[in-house]
């Protein structure tokens, strides 16, 4: 297994440089972050924060967590990843704090009834519908209010029907705690497809099989801390850096991207050193437990 591992980070090659298509860094100087615009150095979709109390650290966007009423998110442009068939989501966060159950840390999708009124705009419940999420994909940071359990889900109700897919996985988290995630999700067939998912560099969801495709979710609510159900808390959270790629990262990618850090991207040529790094670093961290 371990040198399974090993040897596939030094046979692939990576594909990692040319699919990153957003890239928000937060690297704003320090200061009060309310109403400000999260910029995407590499699309240019760009975003922006919307709520009361997030800051920005200098290299980072840290939230408050909270109600989301009134708690500060990142809210994303709308239609991110419906319009292509396989996606990467990649970041580094720190758990800041617990509470907020069924706090996100992302969240791509739409909120009750969905449709052309599924979008909410603002804190709070901005379209007046229901408060259930109907279209999504996201991971959350706790599954109820245990920050040591957490969830990726997909759920396709948007319109009614399109059923839903979920992954738990158990990680402790001690706060403040540093986490590298990836999220892949891949259209594998006509209504079928399949997500990966790594945290820290372990996968924990391998080849999850989903009865949807990208192009049925109704991005409109392309949330960071935030979750489509909105009686869900808002995390309590600081994000130092948030990826989207058009096609899937391999094991190889996330390693190389795990050894590399959230600063840098890495070119084509050093990915699979990197990706040897990586793995090296996760074998050595699993000897030591
Ligand atoms: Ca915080
Ligand atoms: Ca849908
Ligand atoms: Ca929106
Ligand atoms: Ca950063």
């Amino acid at each position: 297994m371990k040198k399974t591992l090993i040897l596939t980070s030094i046979i692939a090659a990576s594909s990692l440089h040319g699919a990153l298509i957003h890239r928000y860094s937060f690297n704003d100087a320090a200061g009060d972050a309310t109403g400000a615009v999260l910029t995407d150095s590499v699309g240019g979709a760009h975003g922006v924060v919307q709520g009361a109390g997030a800051v920005f650290t200098g290299s980072g966007l840290d939230l408050p967590g909270g109600g989301s009423g009134t708690a500060a998110y990142g809210d994303l442009p709308n239609n991110l990843i419906s319009v292509h068939s396989s996606v990467t989501f990649e970041g580094w966060v720190t758990i800041d704090g617990g509470g907020n159950p069924w706090a996100r840390i992302f969240d791509f999708g739409s909120t009750n009834p969905g449709g052309l009124n599924g979008e909410v705009t603002g804190p709070g419940n901005t379209n007046g519908g229901g408060t259930d999420g109907l279209d999504y994909i996201f991971l959350s940071a706790s599954r109820g209010g245990d920050y040591n359990a957490q969830r990726v889900e997909i759920r396709n109700e948007d319109p009614a029907g399109g059923g839903i897919t979920t992954h738990d996985s158990n990680v402790a988290t001690a706060f403040p705690q540093p986490i590298h995630f990836a999220v892949t999700w891949v259209d594998t067939g006509v209504g079928t497809s399949e997500i990966n998912y790594w945290r820290d560099g372990v996968q924990l969801t391998a080849n999850g099989a989903v009865g949807s495709n990208l192009g049925d979710l109704n991005d409109v609510n392309n949330w960071l801390g935030r979750s489509t159900w909105l009686n869900d808390g808002n995390v309590d959270a600081t994000f130092d850096e948030f990826r989207i790629y058009d096609n899937a990262l391999s094991e190889a990618d996330v390693l190389a991207s795990v050894a590399l850090g959230p600063d840098a991207i890495p070119e084509p040529g050093s990915s699979t050193l990197l990706g040897l790094v990586g793995a090296l670093m996760i074998f050595i961290r699993r000897r030591s437990r």
